[in-house]
């Protein structure tokens, strides 16, 4: 049960594991099992990326096994179940709600099980994973949505939607019309060049994380760089939303945060599929949200026919083009 679980970015995992973690429990079906109670034990083995708080020496960037070992403590120890298969699923649900943690294994031990033969231990094992690693059973909903300002936009983002057209996993049911939106800006920053914006919704047995990689993997191709917040870039690839999940994770959160109140996603959405809606506490119906955003006049034209025919007026090239009126 501890084989690799792989990451969004097709690498194997890294594991934390506890192993041996006791307490003395009342679960089982026997009502003296119930009143006596027995010995119970667990091993959890954690599949997460452990990267990033190596690099900083911060516990804040992974999962405090003691922590953990509280929790399943709680549970050996807790509110009696029948099954041990129960027990196993409250542990890895228990396990699973901690951030970054991407899959679980859990095996429970019965050591002292009422049995009539002689027997060393009876365990049950399971695996579970998080929401976003896992690959949705006959396909799910997916919106993502693309931006460039830099290089060669419009042949980058007709270059994106060619690369999902022939990505495993992924069907592209509707490509949105190509925006012209002036640079949304963070306080402060330098002016940008216009960007091209475009939404594409489509059907995918990806797990949300392997669409994040798919997008992350595109951005790279073409050349994306990540110093600047917000810095002017050759792609953006954003995950919008995947079904109606809900999910915040320092790695994917799901829907987009910002999207709710983005023309330059809404705008270009609302086109490629009227009556679409944004899930979450923010969403609604996309066509309404992209006419009440605060941005809503950064977005200068639309272009229908923008994989094969002509699109007016694009950008220039390069530095320096004035972020517009209303570009905040
Ligand atoms: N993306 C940003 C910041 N600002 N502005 C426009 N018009 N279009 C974008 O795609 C965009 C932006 C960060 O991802
Ligand atoms: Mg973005
Ligand atoms: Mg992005």
């Amino acid at each position: 049960m501890t084989s690799p679980v792989l990451g969004a970015d097709g690498q194997e995992l890294d594991q934390i594991r506890l192993l041996g973690l006791g307490a003395v429990g009342h679960h089982g079906v026997f009502e003296h099992e119930r009143v006596e109670g027995q010995p119970f034990g667990a091993d959890v083995v954690m599949h997460l990326d452990t990267r990033a708080a190596a690099r900083a020496d911060d516990l804040a960037g992974t999962v405090s096994y003691a922590d953990v070992a509280d929790d399943v403590a709680a549970l050996l120890g807790g509110e009696p179940v029948d099954l041990l298969e129960t027990l196993a699923e409250r542990i890895a649900q228990a396990v699973l709600a901690r951030p970054g943690v991407r899959a679980v294994d859990v095996t429970v031990h019965k050591p002292r099980a009422p049995l009539t033969v002689p027997f060393d231990d009876v365990q049950v094992s399971i695996r579970r994973r998080a929401v976003l690693a896992r690959r949705p059973d006959g396909g799910t909903r997916f919106v993502l949505a693309l931006g460039a300002n830099l290089g060669d936009p419009l042949g980058t983002l007709r270059e994106v939607v060619g690369a999902l057209g022939h990505a495993p996993g992924v069907r592209t049911l509707a490509v949105s019309p190509l925006a012209r939106t002036a640079a949304v800006l963070a306080a402060g920053q330098a002016a940008q060049p216009d960007y091209l914006n475009a939404v594409v919704v489509g059907a995918t047995t990806l797990a949300p994380l392997e669409l994040l990689a798919l997008g992350r993997r595109l951005e790279a191709e073409h050349g994306r760089r990540r110093d600047e917040h917000w810095g002017a870039r050759t792609l953006d690839v954003d995950v919008i939303s995947v079904g109606d999940l809900v999910v915040a994770d320092p790695v994917l959160t799901l829907p987009h945060p910002r999207a709710h109140e983005r023309a330059f996603v809404l705008v270009p959405w609302a086109q490629a599929e009227p009556g679409a809606v944004l899930p979450g506490p923010a969403g609604g119906l996309v066509a309404e949200l992209a006419d009440r955003a605060p941005d809503r006049r950064t977005v200068r034209w639309l272009a229908a026919d923008w994989l094969s025919g002509d699109v007016p007026d694009l950008p220039a090239a390069g530095h320096g083009v004035d972020a517009g009126a209303g570009a905040r």
